[in-house]
């Protein structure tokens, strides 16, 4: 295995002028000095050549279960939401452990490969078996080196609406799920998708879990279950340990009850995930013209001093048949479509798929900062603007003071 790092020179930290030098010992970042011009790198350390250097990025609301297998058994032709459910019921009786494996590993390691230290994954728990959590337990373990991977207890076809739905949610915890899920607005009634909500809220807080419903991912501006997901976690005073995905249908409320809403958003402080590639695909599937965009209010939730993050939520599924592993994508997809390209959200994009993606996952240990795991990436770029202009790949990724993915010539004497 390669030498740890013992220093990053030439690097350009976001929110600081000029150049820096990080130093690295015993795989954790130690002191940060501003260089007056560029320097050599030598011995063990990393050259940035005066690009930007960040923190990991953060994959915040995935399926791994379901990666690459769209088209099996058979494609989602209508492109709804609703039929790559049904798709996913047929691929998953056909599950079995060594299958999610594999398929979740080479996602990871792409994901690895894109600057991805951090994944949060929904897994479909509405299996008697419990096959793919099985499986996922597995891949957290295994893929340690690479990422660190939180599990959700994901209840795909819903928990009041599912024979033993309760159960399989309460044994998924019992096995080692870091998270607990649901899906309001698939739940047959509204009364059981209030029910559901309330009901998993309580089975986190008991098990002093995270909670990370998919909530109202329908174009239906009567879905108000974030409304009630919010409500529980200000009653338990839980927010920052609450996130909503998707909220799609907040792209479709009214002002009047928006404004009321976000009083009570704000309040409870819970994060919010939007995952612009995969609305825009499933969204305004029921829509003539104009269509709507499917997509939660992301500006008005920033401005409101809320967290968002975005995540990619599919890589070929059955509800997405395209993705790449590449965050900068996802980014650029969802700025173009929450029409955030004004310069003042460009300078602060990158932590779309950085900072607010650790605060949605609760991470403790994130950042560019003396004490912290020395993790981070070499972005080629001097700004946020020229990384987002030029989309290349990552040129470095460094985990606990190790170079894990090295392109173009950012090398110094790394041997
Ligand atoms: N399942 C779901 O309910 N919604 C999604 N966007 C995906 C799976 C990908
Ligand atoms: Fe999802």
């Amino acid at each position: 295995m390669q030498e740890p790092l013992n220093a990053i020179v030439n690097a350009r930290l976001p929110g600081r002028e000029g150049l820096h030098q990080i130093a690295i010992n015993n795989d954790v970042f130690g002191e940060i000095t501003p260089q007056t011009a560029l320097m050599e790198a030598s011995g063990q350390a990393l050259d940035a050549r005066g690009n930007l250097l960040v923190a990991p990025f953060v994959e915040p609301h995935i399926h791994l279960d379901a990666a690459m297998t769209a088209g099996e058994p058979r494609w989602n032709q209508s492109g709804t939401l609703f039929e790559g459910i049904e798709c996913w019921a047929e691929r998953k009786a056909m599950l079995t452990e060594e299958d999610v494996i594999n398929r979740a590993e080479q996602t990871l390691k792409l994901f690895a490969d894109h600057g991805i230290q951090y994944v949060r994954t929904h897994v479909d728990v509405t299996d008697p078996q419990l096959t793919a959590l099985k499986a996922m337990l597995a891949v957290r373990e295994r893929m340690a080196d690479l990422v660190d991977l939180q599990i959700v207890a994901f209840p795909q076809e819903g928990i009041w609406s599912f024979r033993n739905g309760r159960e399989l949610m309460e044994e998924a915890v019992r096995m080692g799920a870091d998270v607990v899920g649901g899906i309001p607005h698939f739940e047959h009634t509204r009364d059981y998708g209030v029910e559901s909500v309330r009901w998993l809220v309580e089975l986190a807080h008991r098990h002093d879990r995270l909670v990370d419903v998919h909530c109202d991912e329908i174009d239906d501006p009567q879905s108000r279950f974030l409304e009630v997901l919010a409500a529980e976690a200000l009653r338990l005073d839980y927010g920052s340990r609450v996130t909503a995905s998707h909220t799609c249908a907040m792209g479709s409320y009214d002002d009047a009850y928006c404004s009321r809403l976000f009083r009570l958003l704000k309040k409870s402080g819970l994060r919010f995930l939007s995952m612009p590639t995969e609305s825009l695909h499933l969204q305004g599937r029921f829509d003539t013209y104009p269509k709507r965009r499917g997509i939660t209010r992301v500006p008005e939730l920033l401005d409101a001093g809320l967290t968002v993050a975005f995540g990619q939520d599919s890589i070929r599924d059955p509800w997405y048949p395209l993705g790449n592993g590449n965050l900068l994508r996802t980014l650029d997809v969802g700025l173009h479509a929450c029409h955030m390209l004004g310069m003042e959200r460009i300078d602060h994009c990158l932590e779309m798929i950085t900072d607010n993606g650790a605060a949605a996952l609760d991470l403790s240990q994130y950042g560019i900062e003396s004490g912290l795991p020395a993790r981070c990436v070499v972005l080629q770029g001097q700004s946020p603007y020229e990384v987002l202009v030029g989309q290349q790949p990552v040129q470095a990724s460094v985990r606990d003071g190790r170079v894990v993915v090295l392109r173009g010539d950012s090398q110094g004497q790394v041997s």
